[in-house]
């Protein structure tokens, strides 16, 4: 079968007289592309049918966690199959169907084969073909043009994860855009409290560690989709025995896989948690040991400040917040009289008042206490669509413990208030000690690659003096705020993928100087570019080795799996040509296996670091890391990584905004009684699918076959706007519209619609999801550790019949 296919090919594709910048659309399909580059693989073993066959391991993508350690067959220089890796442990042995159907997806229909340039407006989607040298000389013209004139600053580089482009910003001396406002809601409110997971709510375990937990609440996350590799995880905690608890206002695929589902109303996490947290101590189920011993709960405030009160009251020149050391936080010692926490034998009050010099002090316990006085179950059924009985039951199992709060980034994260929510899921944790333990763990466990353990590896050193510029402001802001940037290179598809509200975001793209977008594939952003440039997919290479990252518990390397397709360039390649433009080709290695042996030997942990790339591709180019025996355990010693080393629930930063202690405010725009819903009276989730990756295999064929992106919104809604499964709609706000076919589907909430994020234009009837979605940013945000987060579906819109 194989010879008579490839025989058919070589004819065929002979008679079309196909080049490498042939056209997209070809009589052959899938296949056809290969073939058009079967003559440069590089030999090997031989086929069955006399071809050229060799066998390459790389990994998979970053973005969904995954970077699955792939075994890929190459025949007569075309990547015909994708496997699992043989893994030194079977846990790591893991693909999907987005894998899988690489062996098309790679030469699809939607790779940009040659150099672009605009030709028409910009945003017209008007282009020529130029010569790689026309394209990047013209380019680093114009760069260096604006940046003589304005500044080096004048110049924005940014990178999606799955680019790799660490250089580049930093040879132009360009900023690098700052705060994101991605997957950072529910961390900013989280992560204080731990000092742990950097704003974006790292859980402080693996999701191996379930199986220990006789609770597992999962709330705003749909980890059996958004953790592929790890749903086994998943099946395994329940087979043991875990009660796995679902919080989601649609049946989505973990709810159904699941023991039981709860829906909620959009946005109202941190009230359930809340209510939950008020049940526990108003019943007596808190840990009134782990509260005095390892939180902040003890800790004195200012009741008149509201600020918490330390050891030199009348001494400010011996404030050190950063440390806590030299000017400890006071508490309430067993005679009643202020001490410093951390003084030898020292057993505080949770509860109490005193006075520290002229002020009074109360314990953050007893504003705790008072602030949730109001948050009783029926408060919380109130606002969440949560029956009482069920929030006090939650309460109950999940103080009872070992229990583990499984948060989200693509739930209540995505709206304005998942600080709160954050916040919250820490006081939960901390008022019962449900941390830090063997089955007691809090955070986002979706991703290997993000939760497993990990090292740091060496990176390449520049020059001194060789740096990006200072961000000034977040990328996002830079559509409204006076900023100094006017060239733009996105590395990925920053335009439509990176920002709500599409219109703003065009506004900004025509005003800019200069656009240049680097991807494999053609994107939405690409049409606002200047020059479109065709990177590589991470299969193709022109060294031997190109990369070299930790994956989920090991060292993974991009080995070359075929020679790069159509004119696309590696994105090493492109930097060395700026590079050679700029004059400073030497500051950068000399090819991408220097930098992979780099990152290596650099490696923090000395069994990696003296890996050799041999070492590692004879282990099918998986390294596992050091320990992994055991999931990953942060702060088993139990003192966390605060000033103070204990969980600090108290945000005095937050002070001025009432959210010291985590205080119920609605989202900016998807709340119930929102007078916008008369005439936007849908929220619109955005959500992650199985078969995408964000932007990523929109064109993959083989899965097109089973999924097309729709808006699906509960029938009894479609109904009541006369819509249909399968008709089209356009889905409109005062912020814009875009057309898509949509769903009857009862596993969505009455009162929402869903749609899979990075479904973009080239995929929907008509424009971008990005036009509705809000941009809104909280007066808070500033305050908050990664800045305000995007508030992607606190989205109310209307849908009518296109
Ligand atoms: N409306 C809405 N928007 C959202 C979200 C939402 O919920 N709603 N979610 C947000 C979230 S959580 C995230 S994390 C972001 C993710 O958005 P992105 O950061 O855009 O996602 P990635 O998958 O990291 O990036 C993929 C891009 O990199 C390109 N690429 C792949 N490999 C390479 C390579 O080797 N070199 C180069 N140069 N490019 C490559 C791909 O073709 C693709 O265009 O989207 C955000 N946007
Ligand atoms: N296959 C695949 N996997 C991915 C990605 C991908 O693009 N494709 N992207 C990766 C990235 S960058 C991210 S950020 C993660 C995100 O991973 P997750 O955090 O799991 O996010 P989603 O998959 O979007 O699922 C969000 C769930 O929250 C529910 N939800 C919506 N609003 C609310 C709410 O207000 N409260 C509650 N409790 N639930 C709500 C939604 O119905 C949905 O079931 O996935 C990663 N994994
Ligand atoms: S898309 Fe993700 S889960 Fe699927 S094979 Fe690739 S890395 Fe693994
Ligand atoms: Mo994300």
């Amino acid at each position: 079968m194989e010879l008579t296919r490839r025989g058919f090919l070589k004819e065929s594709l002979a008679a079309c007289g196909m080049g490498a910048a042939a056209s997209m659309v070809m009589p052959y399909g899938w296949l056809a592309p290969a073939a058009a580059h079967a003559a440069v693989g590089p030999a090997g073993a031989t086929s069955a049918d006399g071809g050229e066959e060799r066998i390459a391991c790389t990994y998979h993508q970053e973005h969904c966690g995954g970077m699955c350690p792939l075994k890929c067959t190459v025949r007569n220089g075309r990547l015909v199959k994708v496997e699992p890796n043989d893994c030194v442990d079977d846990r790591y042995e893991t693909i999907c169907l987005k894998g899988i159907a690489e062996v098309e997806h790679v030469y699809g229909a939607g790779r940009v084969q040659v150099p672009l340039k605009r030709s028409g407006e910009r945003g017209s989607n008007e282009f020529v073909q130029v010569s790689w040298d026309e394209a990047l000389d013209d380019i680093v013209a114009r760069i260096q043009g604006i940046q003589e004139t304005h500044g080096n600053d004048a110049v924005m580089v940014t990178a999606s994860s799955e680019a790799n482009f660490p250089f580049l910003a930093a040879m132009l001396g360009a900023q690098t855009g700052g705060n994101t406002g991605i997957d950072v809601g529910t961390g900013n409110g989280l992560d204080p409290a731990i000092g742990f997971g950097g704003g974006y709510a790292m859980a402080t375990a693996e999701a191996r560690d379930w199986v220990n937990a006789r609770f597992v609440l999962t709330v705003g996350s749909n980890f059996c989709e958004s953790s592929l590799p790890q749903v086994r995880l998943f099946f395994e905690a329940k087979e043991a025995g875990a009660n796995m608890i679902v919080v989601d206002p649609h049946f989505s695929t973990t709810a159904s896989k699941a023991d039981e589902w709860v829906p909620i109303e959009t946005g109202t996490d941190a009230a359930l948690f809340l209510a939950m947290a008020h049940v526990i101590l108003n019943e007596g189920l808190g840990d009134a040991v782990f509260m005095a011993a390892h939180t902040s709960l003890p800790f004195l405030v200012d009741v008149r400040t509201g600020s918490l009160l330390r050891e030199h009251v009348a001494d400010p020149a011996a404030e050190e917040p950063e440390t806590g050391v030299q000017n400890p936080f006071l508490v309430i010692g067993s005679d009643g009289a202020p001490v410093p926490y951390d003084r030898a034998g020292v057993e505080p009050a949770l509860s109490g008042t005193t006075k520290v010099g002229e002020a009074q002090a109360r314990t953050v316990y007893d504003l705790l206490v008072e602030s949730l006085s109001s948050c009783t179950p029926a408060w919380g059924a109130d606002i969440t669509g949560v029956v009482e009985e069920k929030i006090v039951e939650l309460a109950r199992l999940y103080a009872q413990g070992p229990s583990t709060i499984a948060l989200g980034w693509g739930g209540n994260d995505k709206l304005s208030n998942a600080d709160i929510a954050g916040h919250a899921a820490a006081v939960l944790a901390g008022i019962t000690g449900n941390i830090a333990k063997p089955g007691a763990n809090i955070g986002v466990f979706v991703g290997g690659c993000w939760n497993g353990r990990s090292t740091t590896l060496g990176a390449w050193e520049l020059p001194e003096g060789m740096e990006p510029s200072e961000d000034e402001m977040a990328a996002y802001d830079m559509r409204e705020k006076l900023n100094n940037v006017r060239a733009y290179i996105c590395c990925g598809d920053f335009m439509a993928q990176h920002f709500a509200h599409m219109a703003k975001t065009e506004d900004w793209a025509r005003s800019l100087d200069l656009i240049v977008s680097i991807d494999p594939y053609f994107t939405e952003g690409a049409k606002w570019a200047d020059y479109v440039l065709p990177a590589t997919t991470r299969f193709e290479l022109d060294a031997e080795v190109g990369n070299a990252k930790v994956g989920y518990n090991q060292l993974v390397l991009q080995n070359k799996v075929i020679d790069p397709l159509f004119e696309a360039k590696t994105d090493f390649w492109i930097q060395k040509e700026f590079a050679r433009r700029l004059g400073v080709e030497d500051a950068l290695p000399s090819d991408s296996v220097e930098l992979v042996e780099t990152l290596i030997s650099g490696a923090e942990d000395p069994e990696i670091g003296s890996l050799t790339i041999g070492q590692i591709n004879k282990n099918h180019g998986a390294w596992p890391l050091p320990d992994i025996d055991e999931p990953r355990q942060e702060f088993a010693d139990l003192v966390f990584a605060t000033s103070s080393g204990r969980l600090d629930l108290y945000y005095e930063n937050l002070v001025s905004f009432g959210q010291a202690l985590p205080a119920w405010e609605p989202p900016v725009e998807a709340w119930r009684d929102n007078p916008k819903r008369a005439d936007f009276p849908l929220q619109l989730a955005n959500v992650r699918t199985r078969f995408h990756i964000h932007n990523q295999f929109n064109d993959a064929r083989w899965i097109q076959q089973y999924f097309e992106p729709t808006l699906d919104a509960n029938p009894a809604d479609l109904e009541a706007r006369g819509l249909a499964t399968g008709d089209v709609a356009e889905v409109f706000n005062d912020r814009g519209s875009f057309e898509v076919r949509v769903q009857g589907n009862p596993s969505i909430r009455p009162g929402s619609a869903r749609l899979c994020e990075g479904a973009t234009a080239d995929y929907l009837a008509r424009g971008n999801m990005q036009s509705v979605t809000n941009d809104t940013m909280i007066e808070r945000g500033s305050e908050l550790l990664c800045g305000p987060v995007i508030p992607f579906s606190d989205t109310l819109v209307e849908l009518r019949k296109a």
